[in-house]
């Protein structure tokens, strides 16, 4: 069954800023628990206090850099996990690689560089403030992913019969009901948490699909744009979630994204109106 995509873009949108606004209110109780998740075995192997085997890295930073945590010397250079993270030395690759080498780095550990480099925080934490410096001078990590012109299907006829006809459309299509917050899946480190995500993944890529196939005449373009666009980055957004225990930095910047998402589902909202008006269409 479908709603209107607006709708359920504004309900999505919803959940994910209060998750983000909850986050903000609880920010130091919750950081353990959002971190480590919520099932008591999964606290003890994602830890930020816990080091297993006492190499300076915590069992939560080994998942984050890929080394072992029952493993003092993970590529057995001689150099224990946490002595090579600390010099900023890459704790997998045996030798002088650098952390910075890595090709792809993840945006955490681009974050916990920046903390020890520039603020002399060895000990890693994710604190609001911190992450906003982090990202003031990186606007790229915030930054939405754009639809190009290809992906619309420009209709042949811009006439008020096209637009409404084009309106109709865009109201059939629907997100996936059944929505769950976005922390609620990031902290569910479980078979079931993962079924859920990947069920709701093939859900919005459905919406995109059939949102692609849409005929749009060139007076909605930039709407049909930005409901690509929005659908897009949703997918995006909870695609990362998959690699929460990896990057849970990222996590926190795509709540971030989240409120620029809702911002861009209310600009769809005022053009639509808008060509409503213009093309008086009851
Ligand atoms: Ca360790
Ligand atoms: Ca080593």
């Amino acid at each position: 069954m479908k709603r209107s995509i607006f709708f359920l873009i504004f309900a999505v949108g919803g959940v994910l800023l209060l998750a983000y606004f909850v986050t903000q209110n609880q920010r130091a109780s919750q950081q353990e628990a959002n971190l480590s998740g919520s099932l008591e075995a999964e606290k003890s192997t994602y830890s930020f206090y816990e080091d297993s085997d006492l190499d300076g890295l915590s069992n939560a930073e080994e998942v984050i850099y890929g080394s072992k945590s029952d493993t003092t010397d993970t590529d057995g250079d001689s150099y224990s996990d946490g002595e090579e993270v600390d010099n900023g030395y890459d704790p997998i690759v045996a030798g002088s690689a650098k952390l910075s080498d890595r090709k792809n780095l993840s945006t955490t550990i681009r974050y916990f560089s920046w903390l020890r480099e520039e603020k002399a925080i060895l000990e890693p934490k994710i604190e609001d403030f911190l992450l906003s410096e982090f990202l003031s001078s990186r606007n790229e990590l915030l930054s939405l992913e754009e639809v190009s012109d290809d992906a619309i299907e420009v209709s042949s006829s811009n006439s008020k019969d096209a637009i409404r006809a084009y309106l109709a459309e865009v109201n059939k299509v629907g997100l996936p009901e059944g929505l769950v917050s976005y922390k609620e899946i990031s902290t569910n480190f479980s078979e079931e948490g993962d079924q859920l995500l990947g069920d709701l993944l093939g859900k919005i890529e459905l919406s995109y699909l059939d949102f692609s196939y849409i005929e749009t005449p060139l007076a909605a373009k930039d709407i049909q744009e930005g409901y690509l666009t929005v659908i897009k980055n949703f997918s995006n957004i909870f695609s990362d979630l998959r690699y929460n225990k990896e990057n849970p930095v990222q996590i926190e910047i795509n709540l971030r994204k989240a409120s620029k998402l809702i911002e861009r589902s209310q600009m769809i909202e005022q053009l639509k109106l808008e060509l409503i008006q213009k093309y008086e269409i009851s």
